[in-house]
């Protein structure tokens, strides 16, 4: 693979470029920008300048509002709701955790359902957010079926992320944000462009074979992580996501999609508590003496600790140099 290195500074001009250009206001498209700078720059190469492809194909297709204005309210003290106005993700939820995180501060734990919306990024910088107030977050969304329930072979869940993050006092969050598939779809599409094989057990041919090949995934169905367990913790996400939210499942949302490449409109659910209110007075020094035992154990690393660390590289990242291609050409609109 041929690659250009990029700055994060060049990254953020390229990205908002891309979206201004398609449509976006510079709210939405500051929102959008930022989630793809952060994902770069902590290294969710699946998450970043990857996706603005797909970004820029709902702009042009018309799904998704480029001006959109969300609208939060709260349907009780604790349950807050972001309506996303058929925009993307990133600015109904920058939007609604201060109302979230507000409730859950004063109450102890509070909801947030998020919806008409369309997501397409990773969930780490919600729930990451939620920690920086010193509260607990957890966040899942569902997408379209292309994973398989345990044992069989007909996509009904998406790769439906789950993420959950824990404050911790003059250090990073604990973190970690994992599709509930073996592997996330945009890994698989890394693999099946870089002409890299995947681990067996990630999915399943168009026959129902496994493979290891991630173009014949990508024409046949995911499997969830770890069988059963995985199986049962994606149907979760679908409950919440949706069955909570009231917004649609991942069938459904595949039904009303107009399948321009970019992501369907669906719910995102999101969990926020005060370890502070709920444990009370010490709670910091507990668990920290909890993570420094983990930390001590040779060959453990905590999740999310990878991506920390990519946060203090301040040179530029290497980029598949045909993507830049593909996303500077997006910056000249069609006619
Ligand atoms: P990974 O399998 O790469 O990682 C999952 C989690 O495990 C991360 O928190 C990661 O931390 C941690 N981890 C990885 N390796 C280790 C290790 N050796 N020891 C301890 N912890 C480890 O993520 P996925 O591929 O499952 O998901 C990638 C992204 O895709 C996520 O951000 C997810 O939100 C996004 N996604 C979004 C979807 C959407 O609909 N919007 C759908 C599906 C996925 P670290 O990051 O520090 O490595
Ligand atoms: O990686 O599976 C994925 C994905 C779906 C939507 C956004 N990312």
């Amino acid at each position: 693979m041929t690659v250009v290195n990029l700055s994060l500074s060049e990254i953020h001009d390229l990205a908002l470029e891309a979206f201004t250009q398609n449509g976006c206001d510079p709210q939405n498209a500051g929102a959008l920008t930022r989630t793809v700078v952060a994902a770069e720059r902590d290294g969710s190469h699946s998450h970043g300048l990857f996706r603005v492809p797909g970004y820029v194909a709902s702009l042009r297709s018309g799904k998704v509002n480029g001006a959109a204005d969300p609208q939060i309210s709260n349907k009780s003290p604790v349950i807050v709701n972001a309506n996303g106005d058929d925009g993307y993700a990133p600015l109904a939820i920058e939007r609604g955790i201060p109302a979230l995180a507000k409730a859950a501060s004063e109450f102890g734990i509070a909801v947030m359902t998020l919806t008409h919306t369309h997501h397409f990024a990773a969930l780490w910088p919600e729930v990451e957010a939620l920690a920086e107030q010193n509260l607990a977050g957890m966040a899942c969304v569902s997408y379209m079926p292309n994973v398989a329930p345990h044992g069989s072979n007909k996509p009904l869940f998406g790769t439906n992320p789950l993420a959950f993050a824990w404050p911790r006092k003059n250090k990073p969050p604990f973190v970690f944000d994992m599709a509930t598939s073996a592997m996330a779809g945009g890994d698989v599409a890394i693999a099946a462009r870089d002409g890299h094989s995947v681990p067996l057990g990630t999915g399943l041919d168009e026959n129902g074979n496994e493979t290891t090949d991630p173009a014949a995934i990508l024409k046949g169905v995911l499997l969830p992580f770890g069988g059963h367990k995985g199986s049962a913790i994606a149907t979760m996400v679908e409950l919440l996501a949706a069955g909570a939210t009231g917004e649609r499942f991942s069938y459904e949302a595949q039904d009303a999609d107009n399948g321009d490449g970019g992501p369907p409109r669906g719910g995102e659910f999101f969990l926020a508590f005060s370890p502070s209110l709920l444990a009370g007075e010490g709670w910091e020094g507990h668990c920290e003496e909890f993570f420094e035992k983990y930390e001590a154990i040779p060959g453990s690393r905590l999740p999310g600790a990878r991506r920390h660390n990519n946060r203090n590289d301040t040179t530029n990242r290497a980029i598949d140099a045909k993507l830049v291609a593909t996303i500077q050409e997006l910056c000249s609109r069609p006619d």
